[in-house]
């Protein structure tokens, strides 16, 4: 991947007139910090979304961090010169419609990808554990100035938070958080603690306690699965699953006419032959619908029943081959 392709496309997107910097639906730290990171280096990128994860509205608002929040049919503006999406591996993870004949740059670190490319577009997909690592590399060489103290947090947050706080880092991210705190004026071990600190409301409490109660424990070929369906926070649900035990956790929920499955997986699986995000791509092409992510963590949306998709899901699961 070359950098440079990047900061060309950029620096063209944004002298033709405005270029939002779009944010993956879920609002995640990964997602926001790298928007409002990148957004910040050039005076016609603005960072925008669908949706704010709670960390990152946080984190946002005491950093006076400036990111818009879109309806799902934005009113774009006028004279764009192009759309940067990051942190999405497809149109429908903005959960946003894009206007059409306007160049697109996707900058994704996912390991499948369900974008169109046209001739104007960029596709700037790298091996990472999280966009904001990507972005910190561009900054770094292209724009130096922007790497203030705030950029550098929300850098840091959402590498933190891709990586489950370093848990699933490689030497490539270690070495990214170093260099980010390099020339930071804070440190880091308040940082942490910082954004450790999550306040989880009795409603919310509830939906978790829930999701658990329900849990069913099967042999499925030869793995392990726990599963369970949940009204909210899923990812949260399928993390304390794998903590708890399971080899593969996976997480149903249906809302407002449309099924959702989260899945995660412990490295010992992922080494065995398990490809979380390949398995929900091919979920996708069999009951419809989208699906992608990493080898460890990965979702799939669509229309079809919840039983329906958790079974496909089951299935799949029990034709994959232990190494
Ligand atoms: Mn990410």
């Amino acid at each position: 991947m070359n950098l440079q392709d990047l900061a060309d496309w950029i620096e063209k997107a944004a002298s033709n007139g405005a270029v939002p910097v779009l944010t993956g639906r879920n609002g995640d730290m990964d997602t926001i910090g790298s928007a409002i990171a990148l957004a910040s280096s050039n005076p016609n990128l603005l960072a925008c979304g669908l949706h704010i994860g709670k960390l990152a509205k946080r984190l946002c608002l005491e950093l006076d961090a400036p990111f818009r929040k879109l309806a799902k049919e934005p009113s774009w503006p006028a004279k764009m010169g192009g759309i940067i999406i990051v942190d999405a591996a497809s149109e429908s993870q903005t959960g946003v419609s894009l206007p059409k004949d306007v160049p697109i740059c996707v900058i994704d670190h996912h390991d499948t990808c369900d974008w169109e490319f046209g001739e104007n577009d960029l596709e700037f997909r790298v091996k990472a554990r999280a966009t904001t690592q990507i972005i910190f590399q561009y900054l770094k060489k292209n724009a130096p100035d922007a790497l203030t103290d705030e950029v550098r947090k929300l850098l840091l947050a959402g590498l933190i938070t891709d990586t489950g706080r370093f848990k699933h880092a490689d030497q490539a991210s270690l070495k990214c958080a170093s260099e980010i705190l390099g020339g930071a004026g804070f440190e880091y071990q308040e940082f942490i603690e910082h954004i450790q600190t999550e306040e989880i409301n009795s409603s919310e409490r509830g939906a978790i306690l829930k999701a658990l109660s329900r849990c069913q424990s099967t042999e499925c070929g030869k793995w392990n699965l726990v599963h369970t369906y949940a009204g909210i926070h899923e990812g949260k649900v399928a993390g304390i699953l794998i903590q708890a035990g399971a080899e593969i956790a996976l997480v149903s929920r249906y809302r407002d006419g449309e099924t959702r499955l989260t899945a995660r997986a412990t490295r010992l699986a992922t080494i065995n032959g398990v490809h979380l995000g390949e398995m929900m791509q091919e979920l996708s092409q069999t009951i419809g619908g989208e699906g992608g992510g990493h080898d460890g963590a990965a979702g799939w949306t669509g229309k079809s029943d919840r039983v329906a998709a958790e079974t496909a899901f089951i299935n799949l699961l029990a034709k994959t081959r232990r190494d």
